[in-house]
């Protein structure tokens, strides 16, 4: 009885063992980074791959955004040397801007 609990209860754990390394093998996502510096996103075009992890980093003294048109992601402000990691699960174009500059324009190509 015991034995038929503890062998279950080991069969869970080996599940559990693979399932988390099938998950970790997968998660090779690259991890991008787009500076925002001198009131400009750079690089301004960015092309990766679905999966993949955008880093948005703030290196002015002004606060910025890095804002998806559609509202599909959002960085929140960004002070100096403050970042945001979003991820791209779905190969689309992201068009996105910066809300206090909105001049400022940035695209995400995703694969
Ligand atoms: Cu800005």
């Amino acid at each position: 009885m015991l034995l038929k609990k503890l062998s279950s209860l080991f069969a869970v754990f080996c599940l559990f063992l693979t399932l988390s390394s099938t998950y970790t093998n997968s998660a090779i996502a690259a991890e991008h980074t787009v500076e925002i510096k001198g009131m400009e996103f750079s690089p301004k075009i960015l092309t990766i791959k679905a999966g993949d992890k955008v880093k948005f980093i703030n290196k002015d003294s002004a606060p910025h955004t890095a804002s998806a048109t559609d509202g599909r992601f959002e960085s929140g402000e960004l002070q100096k040397d403050q970042s945001e990691v979003v991820t791209f699960e779905k190969a689309d174009t992201y068009a996105y801007y910066c809300m206090f500059h909105p001049s400022m324009s940035g695209k995400i190509i995703v694969e």
